[in-house]
């Protein structure tokens, strides 16, 4: 474990990285870091921005697709924290120079209609669903280049930066959906089911990471289950992502 101090230092560092627009090194160049150690960073950089005012309102995984945790190397998906100051207005305006090297990724939103006690072993994360949505995330890894470890990553809060949710509408299978990404002049397809096979599996799995991480789950919060395709820089003019049946998001950047 490294000592509080050094979480303290490396949420710190991440924080001004963020707040000033400027990338940072690895932080395993010079610190030996545990999953558990990177969690923590990861709580106290949370701290520090709710300390200047930010609210929680949701959670969102990552390394959900296939493709991604091949390309990580790993086999355990990740999980980060939304807050208010990152959510931008479907189809608004987001200005490009609050990044350092902003990637869109398209992904489906599941929003909660209750409390949830990740500790009760009766839990059913999606019978507390009550509504779903198409959704776009913004990451922006405060790294330089992207060139991250798997404890980095956790520590930089899953590289979450901003996102944009589309109209809700109610609860209903978004299992195998095809999804479209275009943005920058740019097209991507793919389906629901690179999400671990479909969402509910996401929503499965981030029940048991909430559990081990003490991750509250609160009604009115949303949480979104990870990329259905790779990710495209985000450039200005519009993204814009659709979700087979369940509508489109998008977004301007500006
Ligand atoms: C890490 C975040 C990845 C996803 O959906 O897999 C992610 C990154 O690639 O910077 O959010």
């Amino acid at each position: 474990m490294i000592t509080e101090e050094t979480v303290r230092t490396l949420a710190a560092r991440l924080d001004t990285a963020q707040r000033t627009v400027t990338d940072t090194l690895s932080l395993a160049d010079t610190h030996t870091l545990a999953v558990d150690d990177a969690y923590a960073v990861q709580a106290a950089l949370l701290a520090l921005r709710e300390g200047r005012g930010e609210r929680i309102t949701g959670v969102k995984l990552g390394f959900t697709s296939k493709a991604k945790m091949e390309q990580m190397g790993v086999s355990e998906i990740i999980v980060g924290r939304l807050t208010d100051a990152m959510c931008v207005p479907d189809g608004g305006a987001i200005e490009l120079d609050r990044f350092i090297h902003p990637k869109v990724e398209p992904e489906v939103a599941y929003r909660l209609g209750r409390d949830v006690d990740p500790a009760d072993p009766d839990t059913d994360l999606v019978s507390c669903v009550d509504a779903v949505a198409p959704a776009l995330e913004i990451i922006d890894s405060r790294y330089r280049d992207f060139r991250f470890t798997y404890e980095d990553v956790v520590a930089d809060n899953t590289s979450a930066a901003a996102y944009v949710i589309g109209a809700w509408v109610s609860v209903q299978d978004v299992s195998d959906r095809a999804v479209r990404l275009s943005g920058a002049g740019r097209e991507v397809a793919g389906s629901t089911e690179a999400i671990l096979g479909g969402p509910v599996n996401a929503l499965r799995a981030l029940l048991d990471l909430a559990r081990r991480r003490h991750i509250p789950l609160r009604a009115g919060q949303v949480v979104l289950a990870g990329a259905a395709t790779a990710a495209i820089p985000l450039e200005s003019g519009e993204t814009v992502c659709e979700v087979d049946g369940i509508g489109r998001v998008g977004v301007r950047g500006v």
